[in-house]
């Protein structure tokens, strides 16, 4: 067994390593993070998490129900420490899983992972508290600056497989099998199904006047040129379909970036600034709003529903996912399913009650598997004005959420003892 084996099996037990191995782990972990672009590429099958905030127990509980690493694909999009008992054993061991399996999980950056936040939510003080200096603070908060800002899922699969009845197929469901094909599954812990939605099978839509998907085959292949800058799954013939890719952030958009590849141009390897694009991305939030608005937060800006569906459009995305913001449900879909938000941590902050939700998009296997990536399409119809008609244009992936709930037998003892005010941080 390796040391790096050895370190994995002693994190799972939630016992802390000697912390020469934590700098050497995190100098091994840097060293891969600086070849990652800002904006990392992910093959679908993948399972996305959001926010962690080092509770250990119910990271345990998440791969109870998602699977381990390296069996299931993951992609953490940030916030791993901070709030809970645990923010050490938990970073630490999802950065040694990193480096044992680095094509098998994904870390992205939190507006958390930063040093000023870490000093007053709680992580800079658990650093103290078990290893006696700042020492190993400073080594996670190196890694931190390198940690992607976003990654971008390609060949996610619009079609997602019926997992089985659901105990209310006919009050919880928006249509019958029979009006259209899955396109969203929510399962408990134990895996049985609580809610199924259908999306309508594509009809004679305004652009093309057919059953099949409006995309022709010369589009199609019209899209096959510049590998690995953008967007989307390739789709075959007859009955198929092209999946957007998926954004994937931790916060959400910015004022300052109307593209993916604007994201790739920024400057990561610092500190998160307090203002501009690696800001916004790390502390935005989707609202009910026209346009931009000023975030509560401090940092960061509020987008509404015409700039999701916008950026999407341009981005040939089908989804925006991010993390950020306490959901009770642990997830919740906005603007006709452009964007989610997912969260992790159930009963957060030992208080909160909620539960928690991983997100499942399977891989799209159609095309042989063979993923067609393209940046950008120019010659659609206006998506913003014809809502359906893009819809329908671009597929959104087949999404299976994992519902659970806090890990039982819980040893973290009690809350928080200051009362924690402002839980959207
Ligand atoms: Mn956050």
């Amino acid at each position: 067994m390796s040391d790096l084996d050895r370190a994995i099996a002693q994190l799972r037990a939630c016992r802390l390593i000697p912390e020469a191995q934590v700098r050497e782990l995190c100098y091994k972990a840097r060293e891969l993070l600086i070849e990652e672009g800002n904006v990392v590429c992910v093959d679908a099958p993948v399972t996305i998490c959001g926010d962690i905030h080092g509770q250990f127990h119910d990271l345990m509980e998440l791969f109870r129900v998602g699977g381990d690493v390296p069996d299931t694909n993951y992609l953490f999009m940030g916030d791993f420490v901070d709030r809970g008992f645990y923010s050490l054993e938990s970073f630490l061991l999802l950065l040694c899983l990193k480096v044992r399996y680095p094509d098998r999980i994904t870390l992205i950056r939190g507006n958390h992972e930063s040093r000023q936040i870490t000093t007053v939510y709680g992580f800079y003080d658990e650093c103290i508290r078990k290893y006696g200096s700042a020492n190993v603070w400073r080594y996670c908060c190196e890694v931190f600056d390198y940690l992607a800002l976003g990654a971008l899922v390609l060949g996610a699969s619009s079609d997602l497989e019926s997992s089985g009845p659901s105990y209310n197929d006919t009050t919880q469901s928006t249509m019958s099998t029979e009006d259209g094909e899955l396109e969203t599954e929510v399962l408990n812990s134990k895996g049985e199904v609580l809610m199924k939605t259908y999306k309508q099978r594509p009809r004679s839509s305004l652009d093309n006047g057919s059953t099949s998907p409006p995309r022709t085959q010369s589009q199609t292949s019209m899209r096959t040129g510049a590998p690995g800058t953008g967007a989307s799954g390739g789709g075959g013939s007859n009955n198929s379909s092209r999946t957007g890719a998926v954004l994937c952030v931790h916060g959400g958009l910015s004022p300052l970036i109307d593209t993916v590849d604007k994201i790739r141009l920024i400057d990561r390897k610092q500190e998160v600034p307090h203002e501009g694009a690696m800001c916004d991305l790390l502390w935005s939030d989707p609202d009910e709003i026209d346009g931009w608005g000023l975030s509560p937060r401090g940092a960061g800006f509020l987008f509404g529903a015409d700039i999701v569906k916008g950026f999407n459009y341009k981005n040939d995305l089908s989804l925006i996912a991010r993390a950020h913001q306490l959901v009770m449900e642990g997830y919740k879909e906005m603007f006709d399913g452009g964007i989610v938000t997912v969260w992790s941590a159930p009963n957060y902050c030992y208080r909160c009650g909620n539960v928690a939700a991983i997100l499942e998009l399977g891989e799209d296997t159609s095309n042989g598997g063979t993923v067609t990536r393209s940046n950008g399409d120019y010659n659609r119809s206006n998506g913003i004005l014809t809502g359906t008609v893009n819809k329908q244009t671009l597929r959104s992936p087949g999404r299976r959420y994992r519902v659970f709930e806090a890990a039982a037998q819980d040893t973290r003892g009690m809350p928080a003892k200051k009362p924690v005010a402002d839980y959207f941080l």
